[in-house]
């Protein structure tokens, strides 16, 4: 039987004690998100293979509920800010909340339909992200971007559309500001 528990969740780092996994990515990982590969591998060659995002879950298989952090250092790759992969969730009934800690982004969503919209990420705001709608953060500020996230233990992740075809829009730094702008390589 699974034992309540509070978990200490550090707004400004993101660690989650206790927690039952993690796992990074670095800018290699996220060849083929970026819209610009050239750039990511001129980033790479340059600043070095560095960490774009942190994820840290608390999670247990007996449980429907998990939760944990994402924590996505600041920066651009070819003008594009940081990203997540960004995924749908397998199971089309799943939603997710995404409650920012620290830092400023923007989440971007497409629904399944082409339907795009965008949340602010800033403390304060919990974003509702309704099932049936893919879902990638970026962080657009100048510091980590920290948010916690509640999401069903089973909802699983498909990256393969994102990936494949790539969202319809880009949030890229113009005039020092984050600009939503139409993705080029949209398939
Ligand atoms: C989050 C994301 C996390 C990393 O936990 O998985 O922010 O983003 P990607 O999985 O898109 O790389 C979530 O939305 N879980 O469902
Ligand atoms: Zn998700």
């Amino acid at each position: 039987m699974l034992l309540p528990e509070g978990v200490a969740i550090d707004g400004a780092t993101g660690t989650v004690t206790p927690s039952t996994g993690r796992y990074e990515k670095r800018l290699s990982d996220l060849r083929g998100f970026f819209h610009d590969d050239a750039a990511l591998d001129r980033a790479i060659a340059t600043d070095g293979d560095r960490v774009a995002y942190e994820v840290i879950d608390y999670r247990h298989e007996d449980s429907d509920l998990s939760f944990g952090t994402t924590i996505m250092m600041p920066g651009t790759v070819g003008g594009e800010y940081i990203i997540t992969r960004g995924h749908f969730h397998l199971r089309k009934e799943c939603g997710e909340a995404y409650y920012t800690q620290s830092g400023e982004g923007l989440l971007l969503l497409e629904s399944r339909d082409g339907e795009v919209k965008t949340v602010e990420m800033k403390p304060g705001v919990c974003a509702f992200i309704p099932p049936e709608w893919a879902h990638r953060s970026i962080n657009t500020g100048k510091d980590k971007l920290v948010f916690v996230w509640f999401c069903a233990t089973d909802a699983g992740h498909d990256y393969g559309i994102i990936k494949d075809r790539g969202m319809r829009k880009l949030v890229v730094e113009r005039n020092g500001k984050p600009t939503l702008v139409d993705n080029p390589n949209h398939a």
